[in-house]
Protein backbone atom coordinates (compact mmCIF):
# COMPACT_ATOMS: atom_id res chain seq x y z
CA UNK A 1 0.00 0.00 0.00
CA UNK A 2 1.28 3.40 -0.67
CA UNK A 3 1.07 5.26 2.51
CA UNK A 4 -0.68 9.14 2.27
CA UNK A 5 1.98 12.03 1.67
CA UNK A 6 2.29 14.82 3.98
CA UNK A 7 0.80 17.59 3.21
CA UNK A 8 3.32 20.24 1.31
CA UNK A 9 3.29 23.61 2.24
CA UNK A 10 1.93 25.94 -0.71
CA UNK A 11 5.78 27.12 -0.67
CA UNK A 12 5.32 28.08 -4.90
CA UNK A 13 3.85 31.17 -4.08
CA UNK A 14 6.47 33.03 -6.67
CA UNK A 15 8.84 31.37 -4.74
CA UNK A 16 9.72 34.27 -2.34
CA UNK A 17 13.32 34.25 -0.20
CA UNK A 18 12.46 33.49 3.45
CA UNK A 19 14.04 34.85 6.07
CA UNK A 20 17.39 32.63 6.71
CA UNK A 21 18.45 32.08 3.30
CA UNK A 22 15.54 30.01 1.93
CA UNK A 23 13.73 29.98 -1.42
CA UNK A 24 10.57 28.14 -1.81
CA UNK A 25 10.13 25.11 -4.10
CA UNK A 26 8.59 24.62 -6.96
CA UNK A 27 10.02 28.07 -8.60
CA UNK A 28 7.86 28.03 -11.38
CA UNK A 29 4.44 26.46 -9.87
CA UNK A 30 1.70 25.31 -12.17
CA UNK A 31 1.49 23.13 -15.72
CA UNK A 32 5.38 24.00 -16.35
CA UNK A 33 7.24 20.52 -16.99
CA UNK A 34 10.32 19.47 -18.93
CA UNK A 35 12.16 22.80 -18.10
CA UNK A 36 15.17 23.42 -20.46
CA UNK A 37 17.37 25.86 -18.65
CA UNK A 38 20.68 28.32 -20.95
CA UNK A 39 22.59 31.33 -19.53
CA UNK A 40 23.81 34.19 -21.02
CA UNK A 41 26.19 36.15 -18.67
CA UNK A 42 24.28 37.04 -15.92
CA UNK A 43 20.71 36.19 -17.12
CA UNK A 44 19.14 32.80 -17.32
CA UNK A 45 16.55 31.51 -19.46
CA UNK A 46 14.27 28.56 -19.56
CA UNK A 47 11.37 27.32 -21.50
CA UNK A 48 8.66 24.49 -20.77
CA UNK A 49 6.19 22.07 -22.80
CA UNK A 50 3.07 23.53 -23.82
CA UNK A 51 0.81 20.66 -25.49
CA UNK A 52 -2.81 21.61 -26.74
CA UNK A 53 -2.16 25.12 -26.16
CA UNK A 54 -1.38 27.83 -27.90
CA UNK A 55 0.74 30.05 -28.13
CA UNK A 56 3.24 27.21 -26.92
CA UNK A 57 6.49 27.22 -25.35
CA UNK A 58 6.17 29.05 -22.52
CA UNK A 59 9.67 31.31 -22.01
CA UNK A 60 11.11 32.58 -19.09
CA UNK A 61 14.30 35.15 -17.52
CA UNK A 62 15.21 35.14 -14.21
CA UNK A 63 18.52 37.02 -12.90
CA UNK A 64 19.05 34.58 -9.54
CA UNK A 65 17.80 31.28 -10.38
CA UNK A 66 15.02 31.44 -7.96
CA UNK A 67 12.81 34.29 -9.39
CA UNK A 68 11.50 33.48 -12.66
CA UNK A 69 9.30 35.99 -15.13
CA UNK A 70 7.66 34.97 -18.10
CA UNK A 71 8.91 36.96 -20.86
CA UNK A 72 6.47 35.17 -23.89
CA UNK A 73 5.80 32.14 -25.74
CA UNK A 74 8.35 30.97 -28.03
CA UNK A 75 5.75 29.88 -30.42
CA UNK A 76 2.91 32.60 -30.80
CA UNK A 77 2.19 32.72 -34.42
CA UNK A 78 -0.27 29.73 -36.34
CA UNK A 79 2.76 29.66 -38.54
CA UNK A 80 4.59 28.16 -36.23
CA UNK A 81 2.45 25.95 -34.04
CA UNK A 82 -0.30 24.13 -35.67
CA UNK A 83 -2.49 22.17 -33.46
CA UNK A 84 -5.44 21.11 -35.95
CA UNK A 85 -8.82 19.40 -34.03
CA UNK A 86 -7.57 15.90 -34.23
CA UNK A 87 -4.21 16.73 -32.17
CA UNK A 88 -5.28 14.65 -28.68
CA UNK A 89 -4.66 16.72 -25.84
CA UNK A 90 -1.04 16.11 -24.21
CA UNK A 91 -0.06 15.58 -27.69
CA UNK A 92 1.11 18.79 -29.19
CA UNK A 93 4.37 20.51 -28.02
CA UNK A 94 6.46 18.38 -25.81
CA UNK A 95 9.79 18.88 -24.15
CA UNK A 96 12.21 21.59 -25.76
CA UNK A 97 15.48 22.34 -25.42
CA UNK A 98 16.85 26.06 -25.33
CA UNK A 99 20.51 26.60 -25.58
CA UNK A 100 22.51 30.07 -26.84
CA UNK A 101 24.80 29.66 -29.04
CA UNK A 102 26.78 31.90 -31.78
CA UNK A 103 24.78 34.66 -30.75
CA UNK A 104 21.69 33.33 -30.98
CA UNK A 105 19.11 31.47 -29.04
CA UNK A 106 18.29 28.01 -30.43
CA UNK A 107 15.20 26.20 -29.57
CA UNK A 108 14.33 22.80 -30.20
CA UNK A 109 10.96 21.22 -30.03
CA UNK A 110 8.25 17.95 -31.53
CA UNK A 111 5.38 18.79 -31.91
CA UNK A 112 3.50 15.45 -31.74
CA UNK A 113 0.27 16.72 -34.16
CA UNK A 114 -0.36 15.60 -37.38
CA UNK A 115 1.65 17.37 -39.82
CA UNK A 116 3.74 18.21 -36.96
CA UNK A 117 6.93 16.67 -36.17
CA UNK A 118 10.62 17.88 -34.65
CA UNK A 119 11.02 21.85 -35.51
CA UNK A 120 13.88 24.36 -34.21
CA UNK A 121 13.56 27.77 -34.27
CA UNK A 122 15.77 30.62 -33.30
CA UNK A 123 16.01 34.28 -31.87
CA UNK A 124 18.11 36.68 -31.26
CA UNK A 125 16.43 38.27 -28.42
CA UNK A 126 14.31 35.63 -26.46
CA UNK A 127 11.31 37.27 -25.46
CA UNK A 128 10.80 37.16 -29.75
CA UNK A 129 10.32 36.87 -32.23
CA UNK A 130 11.11 33.81 -33.09
CA UNK A 131 12.29 32.43 -36.56
CA UNK A 132 9.46 30.37 -38.54
CA UNK A 133 10.30 26.60 -38.05
CA UNK A 134 12.89 24.84 -39.59
CA UNK A 135 11.88 20.86 -39.47
CA UNK A 136 14.02 17.47 -39.20
CA UNK A 137 12.40 14.97 -40.72
CA UNK A 138 15.18 12.86 -40.20
CA UNK A 139 14.78 13.04 -36.44
CA UNK A 140 12.40 10.17 -35.14
CA UNK A 141 12.17 10.67 -31.09
CA UNK A 142 11.01 13.00 -29.10
CA UNK A 143 12.89 15.09 -26.70
CA UNK A 144 15.62 16.87 -29.13
CA UNK A 145 18.64 17.99 -27.38
CA UNK A 146 21.14 20.35 -29.24
CA UNK A 147 25.08 20.43 -28.26
CA UNK A 148 28.18 22.01 -30.17
CA UNK A 149 31.12 20.31 -30.42
CA UNK A 150 34.41 22.34 -30.73
CA UNK A 151 34.74 22.21 -34.53
CA UNK A 152 31.56 23.21 -34.49
CA UNK A 153 29.48 20.15 -35.38
CA UNK A 154 26.03 20.29 -34.11
CA UNK A 155 24.65 16.97 -32.27
CA UNK A 156 21.12 16.25 -31.83
CA UNK A 157 20.53 13.57 -29.22
CA UNK A 158 17.09 12.51 -28.16
CA UNK A 159 14.45 9.87 -26.54
CA UNK A 160 15.63 6.32 -26.74
CA UNK A 161 18.72 7.39 -26.87
CA UNK A 162 19.36 8.01 -30.37
CA UNK A 163 21.91 10.89 -31.19
CA UNK A 164 22.97 11.70 -34.75
CA UNK A 165 24.67 15.05 -36.51
CA UNK A 166 22.43 17.97 -37.97
CA UNK A 167 22.82 21.22 -40.01
CA UNK A 168 21.25 23.47 -37.78
CA UNK A 169 20.29 25.64 -40.39
CA UNK A 170 18.46 23.37 -42.80
CA UNK A 171 17.42 20.51 -40.25
CA UNK A 172 19.20 18.33 -42.57
CA UNK A 173 20.41 15.03 -40.78
CA UNK A 174 24.03 14.10 -41.35
CA UNK A 175 24.56 10.04 -41.19
CA UNK A 176 22.64 7.95 -39.68
CA UNK A 177 21.17 7.78 -36.25
CA UNK A 178 23.10 5.65 -33.41
CA UNK A 179 21.76 4.35 -30.56
CA UNK A 180 23.50 5.67 -27.00
CA UNK A 181 23.85 4.66 -23.39
CA UNK A 182 20.31 4.53 -22.59
CA UNK A 183 20.12 4.14 -18.35
CA UNK A 184 19.84 1.43 -16.67
CA UNK A 185 19.21 -2.29 -17.65
CA UNK A 186 15.47 -2.77 -18.93
CA UNK A 187 14.83 0.89 -17.87
CA UNK A 188 11.44 2.15 -18.73
CA UNK A 189 11.53 5.60 -21.22
CA UNK A 190 15.20 6.70 -21.29
CA UNK A 191 14.31 10.81 -22.71
CA UNK A 192 14.69 13.87 -21.73
CA UNK A 193 18.37 13.88 -22.90
CA UNK A 194 20.98 16.61 -22.44
CA UNK A 195 24.26 16.51 -23.60
CA UNK A 196 27.03 18.85 -22.53
CA UNK A 197 31.02 19.20 -22.72
CA UNK A 198 32.25 19.94 -19.07
CA UNK A 199 35.87 19.86 -18.35
CA UNK A 200 37.43 16.53 -19.87
CA UNK A 201 34.27 14.79 -20.03
CA UNK A 202 31.17 14.72 -22.34
CA UNK A 203 28.52 13.97 -19.96
CA UNK A 204 24.93 12.45 -21.40
CA UNK A 205 22.41 13.41 -18.73
CA UNK A 206 18.63 11.94 -18.88
CA UNK A 207 15.71 11.02 -17.86
CA UNK A 208 14.21 7.10 -17.14
CA UNK A 209 11.51 5.25 -15.17
CA UNK A 210 8.32 7.34 -16.90
CA UNK A 211 7.28 10.38 -15.80
CA UNK A 212 5.62 9.24 -13.12
CA UNK A 213 6.14 8.22 -9.68
CA UNK A 214 9.27 5.92 -10.97
CA UNK A 215 10.70 8.57 -12.48
CA UNK A 216 14.79 9.59 -12.19
CA UNK A 217 17.75 11.27 -13.44
CA UNK A 218 21.13 9.07 -14.48
CA UNK A 219 23.78 10.50 -16.15
CA UNK A 220 27.02 9.26 -18.09
CA UNK A 221 30.15 10.49 -19.55
CA UNK A 222 32.57 9.82 -22.10
CA UNK A 223 35.95 11.46 -24.57
CA UNK A 224 33.14 12.88 -27.56
CA UNK A 225 30.04 14.16 -27.73
CA UNK A 226 29.24 10.40 -29.06
CA UNK A 227 30.57 8.31 -26.44
CA UNK A 228 31.57 5.79 -25.40
CA UNK A 229 29.66 6.93 -22.58
CA UNK A 230 29.99 4.84 -18.84
CA UNK A 231 26.93 5.18 -16.64
CA UNK A 232 27.65 7.01 -13.38
CA UNK A 233 28.25 4.39 -10.37
CA UNK A 234 25.52 6.53 -8.03
CA UNK A 235 22.79 6.12 -10.78
CA UNK A 236 19.93 7.20 -10.55
CA UNK A 237 21.64 10.93 -9.42
CA UNK A 238 18.03 11.71 -8.28
CA UNK A 239 14.81 10.02 -7.97
CA UNK A 240 12.30 10.37 -5.19
CA UNK A 241 10.68 6.59 -6.14
CA UNK A 242 9.17 4.78 -3.11
CA UNK A 243 10.44 8.20 -0.72
CA UNK A 244 7.44 9.22 1.51
CA UNK A 245 8.14 12.98 0.57
CA UNK A 246 5.25 16.01 -0.28
CA UNK A 247 7.21 16.32 -3.76
CA UNK A 248 7.32 12.89 -6.22
CA UNK A 249 7.77 12.02 -10.17
CA UNK A 250 11.42 13.95 -9.93
CA UNK A 251 13.52 13.67 -13.22
CA UNK A 252 13.69 15.46 -16.45
CA UNK A 253 16.35 17.54 -15.68
CA UNK A 254 18.77 20.20 -16.92
CA UNK A 255 22.06 21.53 -15.74
CA UNK A 256 23.23 24.97 -15.45
CA UNK A 257 26.40 26.67 -14.14
CA UNK A 258 25.85 30.33 -12.37
CA UNK A 259 28.53 33.20 -12.29
CA UNK A 260 30.18 31.49 -9.53
CA UNK A 261 31.21 28.57 -10.65
CA UNK A 262 28.33 26.55 -8.92
CA UNK A 263 26.32 24.46 -10.31
CA UNK A 264 22.33 23.84 -10.28
CA UNK A 265 19.89 21.32 -11.94
CA UNK A 266 16.13 22.53 -12.90
CA UNK A 267 14.15 19.52 -13.22
CA UNK A 268 10.15 18.63 -13.21
CA UNK A 269 8.28 17.50 -9.98
CA UNK A 270 4.58 17.30 -9.02
CA UNK A 271 3.13 18.11 -5.70
CA UNK A 272 0.37 15.10 -4.83
CA UNK A 273 -2.07 15.72 -2.17
CA UNK A 274 -5.05 13.80 -0.76
CA UNK A 275 -4.97 10.12 0.27
CA UNK A 276 -3.49 6.93 -1.77
CA UNK A 277 -2.34 6.86 -4.44
CA UNK A 278 -2.45 10.88 -4.17
CA UNK A 279 -3.59 13.38 -6.92
CA UNK A 280 -1.65 15.76 -8.50
CA UNK A 281 -4.06 18.83 -9.94
CA UNK A 282 -1.50 21.32 -11.12
CA UNK A 283 0.40 18.98 -13.44
CA UNK A 284 4.38 18.87 -13.55
CA UNK A 285 5.71 21.82 -12.00
CA UNK A 286 9.57 23.43 -12.27
CA UNK A 287 11.71 22.84 -9.48
CA UNK A 288 15.54 23.76 -8.70
CA UNK A 289 18.37 22.05 -6.72
CA UNK A 290 21.96 22.27 -6.12
CA UNK A 291 25.01 20.36 -7.59
CA UNK A 292 27.87 19.44 -6.32
CA UNK A 293 30.44 17.42 -7.74
CA UNK A 294 32.74 14.34 -6.37
CA UNK A 295 35.04 12.52 -8.38
CA UNK A 296 33.92 14.09 -11.47
CA UNK A 297 30.13 13.11 -11.29
CA UNK A 298 27.26 15.47 -9.78
CA UNK A 299 25.56 15.15 -6.71
CA UNK A 300 22.00 16.17 -5.89
CA UNK A 301 20.12 15.69 -2.95
CA UNK A 302 16.84 15.19 -2.13
CA UNK A 303 14.85 17.87 -4.06
CA UNK A 304 12.95 20.11 -0.95
CA UNK A 305 10.28 22.68 -0.80
CA UNK A 306 12.55 24.89 0.98
CA UNK A 307 16.10 25.25 0.35
CA UNK A 308 19.13 27.18 1.71
CA UNK A 309 19.43 29.98 -1.20
CA UNK A 310 21.95 30.43 -3.59
CA UNK A 311 24.76 32.62 -2.08
CA UNK A 312 23.92 35.85 -4.39
CA UNK A 313 22.21 38.35 -3.62
CA UNK A 314 17.63 37.74 -4.74
CA UNK A 315 16.83 39.26 -8.23
CA UNK A 316 13.21 39.39 -7.55
CA UNK A 317 10.60 40.06 -10.42
CA UNK A 318 6.92 41.70 -10.51
CA UNK A 319 4.44 39.76 -9.32
CA UNK A 320 2.18 38.92 -12.09
CA UNK A 321 -0.96 41.25 -11.85
CA UNK A 322 -3.85 39.73 -9.87
CA UNK A 323 -6.19 41.22 -11.94
CA UNK A 324 -6.61 41.51 -15.33
CA UNK A 325 -8.90 44.31 -16.45
CA UNK A 326 -8.16 43.64 -20.18
CA UNK A 327 -6.80 47.39 -20.75
CA UNK A 328 -3.82 46.85 -22.20
CA UNK A 329 -3.51 46.77 -26.38
CA UNK A 330 -1.97 43.10 -25.80
CA UNK A 331 -3.05 39.98 -23.91
CA UNK A 332 -0.15 38.93 -21.25
CA UNK A 333 1.96 35.99 -22.33
CA UNK A 334 0.02 33.78 -19.14
CA UNK A 335 -2.89 33.49 -21.14
CA UNK A 336 -3.61 30.28 -23.46
CA UNK A 337 -6.00 28.72 -25.27
CA UNK A 338 -6.83 25.49 -26.25
CA UNK A 339 -5.37 24.09 -30.08
CA UNK A 340 -5.75 27.64 -31.68
CA UNK A 341 -6.40 31.60 -31.03
CA UNK A 342 -7.70 32.64 -34.09
CA UNK A 343 -7.59 36.35 -34.66
CA UNK A 344 -11.37 37.01 -35.84
CA UNK A 345 -12.40 34.84 -33.06
CA UNK A 346 -10.90 37.70 -29.96
CA UNK A 347 -10.36 40.59 -29.56
CA UNK A 348 -9.59 43.63 -26.69
CA UNK A 349 -11.55 45.84 -28.51
CA UNK A 350 -15.05 45.73 -29.00
CA UNK A 351 -15.61 47.46 -26.65
CA UNK A 352 -11.56 47.90 -25.56
CA UNK A 353 -11.63 46.95 -22.03
CA UNK A 354 -13.23 43.49 -22.67
CA UNK A 355 -12.00 40.50 -23.54
CA UNK A 356 -14.49 39.45 -26.28
CA UNK A 357 -14.95 35.69 -27.07
CA UNK A 358 -16.94 34.58 -30.22
CA UNK A 359 -18.06 30.95 -29.57
CA UNK A 360 -16.85 28.22 -32.39
CA UNK A 361 -17.10 24.85 -30.68
CA UNK A 362 -20.10 24.48 -28.70
CA UNK A 363 -18.37 23.57 -25.30
CA UNK A 364 -15.63 22.45 -23.32
CA UNK A 365 -15.91 19.36 -24.72
CA UNK A 366 -14.76 19.96 -28.38
CA UNK A 367 -11.41 20.54 -29.01
CA UNK A 368 -12.17 23.65 -31.14
CA UNK A 369 -13.42 25.58 -27.92
CA UNK A 370 -13.04 29.48 -27.53
CA UNK A 371 -11.56 29.57 -24.02
CA UNK A 372 -8.74 31.76 -23.04
CA UNK A 373 -7.07 30.72 -19.42
CA UNK A 374 -4.22 30.56 -17.06
CA UNK A 375 -2.16 28.13 -15.34
CA UNK A 376 -3.51 27.17 -11.88
CA UNK A 377 -0.37 28.23 -9.98
CA UNK A 378 -1.72 27.41 -6.67
CA UNK A 379 -2.55 24.66 -4.29
CA UNK A 380 -5.50 26.82 -2.65
CA UNK A 381 -6.41 29.76 -4.76
CA UNK A 382 -10.31 31.79 -5.69
CA UNK A 383 -11.24 33.21 -9.79
CA UNK A 384 -13.36 35.31 -10.27
CA UNK A 385 -14.33 37.19 -13.19
CA UNK A 386 -16.92 39.41 -14.64
CA UNK A 387 -18.92 38.71 -17.26
CA UNK A 388 -21.55 39.93 -19.77
CA UNK A 389 -23.28 36.93 -21.94
CA UNK A 390 -26.19 39.02 -22.91
CA UNK A 391 -25.04 37.99 -26.80
CA UNK A 392 -24.20 34.77 -26.31
CA UNK A 393 -23.17 31.14 -23.79
CA UNK A 394 -20.45 31.25 -21.95
CA UNK A 395 -18.35 30.99 -18.13
CA UNK A 396 -15.77 30.33 -16.18
CA UNK A 397 -14.19 26.84 -16.09
CA UNK A 398 -11.50 24.28 -14.66
CA UNK A 399 -10.04 22.57 -17.40
CA UNK A 400 -7.82 19.43 -17.41
CA UNK A 401 -8.97 17.86 -20.93
CA UNK A 402 -12.09 17.81 -23.19
CA UNK A 403 -13.31 15.20 -20.97
CA UNK A 404 -12.56 16.59 -17.52
CA UNK A 405 -13.55 20.01 -16.46
CA UNK A 406 -15.70 21.55 -14.40
CA UNK A 407 -17.85 24.74 -15.60
CA UNK A 408 -20.15 27.90 -14.68
CA UNK A 409 -21.62 29.11 -17.51
CA UNK A 410 -24.10 32.25 -18.09
CA UNK A 411 -26.66 32.68 -20.93
CA UNK A 412 -30.66 33.05 -21.56
CA UNK A 413 -30.65 35.01 -18.14
CA UNK A 414 -29.88 31.59 -15.61
CA UNK A 415 -26.50 29.99 -14.61
CA UNK A 416 -25.55 26.35 -14.69
CA UNK A 417 -22.65 24.43 -12.58
CA UNK A 418 -21.90 21.41 -14.95
CA UNK A 419 -19.14 18.97 -14.66
CA UNK A 420 -17.86 16.44 -16.78
CA UNK A 421 -15.35 13.25 -15.75
CA UNK A 422 -14.74 10.91 -18.73
CA UNK A 423 -18.18 9.98 -20.26
CA UNK A 424 -20.29 10.90 -17.00
CA UNK A 425 -21.30 14.30 -17.50
CA UNK A 426 -23.84 16.01 -14.68
CA UNK A 427 -25.85 19.68 -14.04
CA UNK A 428 -25.03 20.35 -10.08
CA UNK A 429 -26.74 23.97 -9.84
CA UNK A 430 -29.12 26.42 -11.69
CA UNK A 431 -30.27 29.36 -10.89
CA UNK A 432 -31.97 32.82 -12.70
CA UNK A 433 -29.85 35.76 -12.68
CA UNK A 434 -30.69 39.65 -12.93
CA UNK A 435 -30.25 41.31 -17.00
CA UNK A 436 -26.59 42.58 -17.56
CA UNK A 437 -23.16 41.35 -16.25
CA UNK A 438 -23.09 38.63 -13.67
CA UNK A 439 -20.06 37.75 -11.13
CA UNK A 440 -18.62 34.54 -11.53
CA UNK A 441 -16.60 32.94 -8.99
CA UNK A 442 -14.82 29.69 -8.29
CA UNK A 443 -12.62 28.49 -5.38
CA UNK A 444 -10.56 25.68 -4.79
CA UNK A 445 -9.27 24.65 -1.63
CA UNK A 446 -6.60 22.29 -0.82
CA UNK A 447 -7.41 19.69 1.62
CA UNK A 448 -5.45 19.82 4.85
CA UNK A 449 -3.53 16.32 5.26
CA UNK A 450 -5.47 13.83 7.09
CA UNK A 451 -3.13 10.53 7.09
CA UNK A 452 -5.78 8.44 8.43
CA UNK A 453 -8.26 9.16 5.60
CA UNK A 454 -6.89 7.04 2.55
CA UNK A 455 -9.62 8.22 0.49
CA UNK A 456 -9.38 12.03 0.99
CA UNK A 457 -9.85 13.90 -2.09
CA UNK A 458 -6.92 16.59 -2.89
CA UNK A 459 -8.79 19.74 -2.79
CA UNK A 460 -12.33 20.86 -3.22
CA UNK A 461 -13.99 23.40 -6.13
CA UNK A 462 -16.62 25.49 -5.28
CA UNK A 463 -18.22 27.27 -8.24
CA UNK A 464 -20.92 30.14 -7.85
CA UNK A 465 -21.81 33.50 -8.51
CA UNK A 466 -20.84 36.74 -5.90
CA UNK A 467 -23.67 39.15 -5.48
CA UNK A 468 -22.49 42.87 -5.44
CA UNK A 469 -22.51 42.42 -0.92
CA UNK A 470 -19.49 40.14 -1.67
CA UNK A 471 -21.47 36.97 -0.80
CA UNK A 472 -20.44 33.72 -2.75
CA UNK A 473 -23.61 31.77 -3.52
CA UNK A 474 -21.81 28.05 -3.81
CA UNK A 475 -24.04 26.71 -6.22
CA UNK A 476 -21.50 22.97 -6.51
CA UNK A 477 -18.85 22.12 -4.50
CA UNK A 478 -17.35 19.09 -6.50
CA UNK A 479 -13.84 16.78 -5.63
CA UNK A 480 -10.46 17.76 -7.12
CA UNK A 481 -9.29 14.42 -8.03
CA UNK A 482 -11.36 14.44 -11.21
CA UNK A 483 -9.51 16.98 -12.85
CA UNK A 484 -6.03 15.30 -11.45
CA UNK A 485 -3.70 13.62 -13.85
CA UNK A 486 -3.84 10.51 -12.19
CA UNK A 487 -7.82 10.30 -12.75
CA UNK A 488 -6.95 12.08 -16.39
CA UNK A 489 -4.20 10.64 -17.71
CA UNK A 490 -1.63 12.53 -19.54
CA UNK A 491 0.64 15.00 -19.20
CA UNK A 492 -1.14 18.17 -18.18
CA UNK A 493 -2.23 19.86 -15.51
CA UNK A 494 -5.18 22.52 -14.63
CA UNK A 495 -6.00 25.54 -16.70
CA UNK A 496 -8.76 28.11 -15.41
CA UNK A 497 -10.34 30.45 -17.57
CA UNK A 498 -13.00 31.70 -19.52
CA UNK A 499 -14.57 30.50 -22.97
CA UNK A 500 -17.52 31.27 -25.25
CA UNK A 501 -20.02 27.98 -25.67
CA UNK A 502 -22.70 30.01 -27.99
CA UNK A 503 -22.36 33.42 -29.61
CA UNK A 504 -20.53 35.78 -28.02
CA UNK A 505 -19.44 36.47 -24.80
CA UNK A 506 -17.47 39.87 -22.89
CA UNK A 507 -15.00 39.69 -19.97
CA UNK A 508 -14.99 42.75 -18.09
CA UNK A 509 -11.91 41.43 -15.72
CA UNK A 510 -10.24 38.03 -14.48
CA UNK A 511 -9.03 38.24 -11.29
CA UNK A 512 -6.94 35.04 -9.92
CA UNK A 513 -5.63 35.11 -5.99
CA UNK A 514 -4.02 32.48 -4.43
CA UNK A 515 -5.58 31.65 -0.64
CA UNK A 516 -2.56 31.29 2.12
CA UNK A 517 -2.82 28.44 3.19
CA UNK A 518 -4.18 27.93 7.22
CA UNK A 519 -6.01 31.38 6.10
CA UNK A 520 -9.88 30.75 6.48
CA UNK A 521 -10.84 30.54 2.82
CA UNK A 522 -14.53 32.51 2.26
CA UNK A 523 -16.58 33.34 6.04
CA UNK A 524 -18.79 35.03 3.54
CA UNK A 525 -19.45 31.47 2.16
CA UNK A 526 -23.39 30.71 1.91
CA UNK A 527 -24.33 27.32 0.24
CA UNK A 528 -27.11 27.13 -2.16
CA UNK A 529 -30.41 24.91 -0.57
C1 LIG B 1 8.38 14.57 -22.35
C2 LIG B 1 9.19 13.54 -21.73
C3 LIG B 1 8.58 13.58 -20.41
O1 LIG B 1 8.56 14.80 -23.69
O2 LIG B 1 7.26 13.68 -20.59
O3 LIG B 1 8.88 13.78 -18.15
C4 LIG B 1 7.06 13.98 -21.95
N1 LIG B 1 9.26 13.66 -19.36
O4 LIG B 1 10.53 13.77 -21.66
C5 LIG B 1 5.96 14.94 -22.07
O5 LIG B 1 6.21 16.04 -21.22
Amino acid sequence: MNSPQPSPADTSAVASDRPGGVFGNPVIPGMHPDPSVCRVGDDYYLACSSFEYFPGVPLFHSRDLVHWEQIGNALDRPGQLHLPPETPSSAGVYAPTLRHHDGRFWLITTNVAPGGGTMLFTAVDPAGPWSEPIRLPGIGGIDPDLAWDDQGRCWCTYAGIEQTRIDPHTGRTLGTPRRLWSGGPDAQAPEAPHLYRIGEHWYLLIAEGGTERGHAVSIARGPAPDGPFEPCPANPILTHRGLNHPIQNTGHADLVQAPDGSWWLMLLGVRPRGGTPGWHVLGRETFLTPVTWTDGWPVVGRVEAALPAPPWPARPVPAPPRRDDFDSPRLHPQWISVRSRPEDLWSLTEPSGWLTLHARGASLDQPDVMFVGRRQQHLSCTVRTLLDATAGRGGLAARLDEAHHYEIEAGDGRVQVSARASSLRTVLGDRAVAPGPVLLRMDVIASPSAHWQPCREPDTIRLGVEHPDGTFEVLAELDGRYLSTEVAGGFTGRVLGMYAAAGTVRFDWFDYAPIEVGSPTSAEVILAP
